[in-house]
């Protein structure tokens, strides 16, 4: 099963690709990328992908969707089992990848949001699941698991957009156990590795028209606190 070529259905800038990413490179899997462009979905993907979003895993005539279950699939599959053997900590796992899946949700909707104040609004839900999360993280072994691979989109995305780097950094600092697993998370090479090139101006790029001044200079971002 496992020696069949994985295709990997992507968007270059989609955190839901980029979890698949991360651990196919921590499992050291090879696998092809195929792009599709989502303002234009192909009739093929229509039809053998029922939410029509990226990622799809294509594995053999198989076709795996939703990246949580990709992440288990390709992780249940191959040696080196990431998820835990007790069914109780597979729960809890299982469950944090989907909070933190509304986090990535809230992130975009900071990234694009139209205004300052939705900007804001946005942000806040961001920080206060980050808040939820912390107890949880304080029990967590070192290394990268499912939820690291889950949650290092959120981190890549703060770390490449200045205001929300600077923002996080005041409200977790290094010292935090938010900030410290951010920074653990983001010095994986996998993490390194699962980003397309010139990551942070191609983010600007695709949010720079609509961000609340997320993109823009330091003049222009405080004009935008100002009118907020
Ligand atoms: N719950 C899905 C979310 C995937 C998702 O929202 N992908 C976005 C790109 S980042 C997409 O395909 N958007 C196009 C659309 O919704 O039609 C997952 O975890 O795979």
């Amino acid at each position: 099963m496992t020696d069949m070529p994985y295709t990997l259905v992507s968007f270059d800038i989609c955190p839901f690709v980029q979890k698949a990413r991360i651990l196919f490179d921590l499992k050291g899997l090879t696998y092809q990328t195929e792009y599709i462009d989502l303002a234009n979905k192909p009739d093929w993907y229509l039809d053998r992908v029922p939410t029509g979003k990226v990622p799809a895993l294509l594995h053999g005539d198989d076709v795996i969707f939703e990246s949580n279950v990709i992440l288990e699939y390709v992780d249940e599959t191959t040696p080196g089992a990431l998820l835990p053997q007790n069914a109780i900590e597979r729960a809890r796992e299982r469950a944090w990848m989907v909070f933190v899946d509304d986090l990535i949700m809230a992130q975009y909707r900071t990234l694009s949001a139209q205004t300052w104040q939705d900007m804001e609004r946005n942000l806040e839900t961001l920080w206060r699941g980050f808040e939820r999360l912390e107890p949880e993280i304080g029990m967590r072994r070192d290394g990268m698991l499912l939820l690291e691979c889950a949650a290092a989109p959120l981190f890549s995305r703060i770390d490449a957009t200045p205001l929300l780097k600077e923002r996080f950094a005041e409200r977790f600092g290094e010292a935090s156990r938010i900030g410290g697993w951010a920074k653990r998370i983001l010095s994986s090479p996998s993490v390194v590795r699962s980003l397309p090139d010139a990551f942070a101006d191609r983010l600007a790029s695709f949010f720079g028209k609509t961000a609340a001044g997320l993109f823009a200079d330091a003049e222009q971002i405080s004009e935008g606190r100002s009118a907020a």
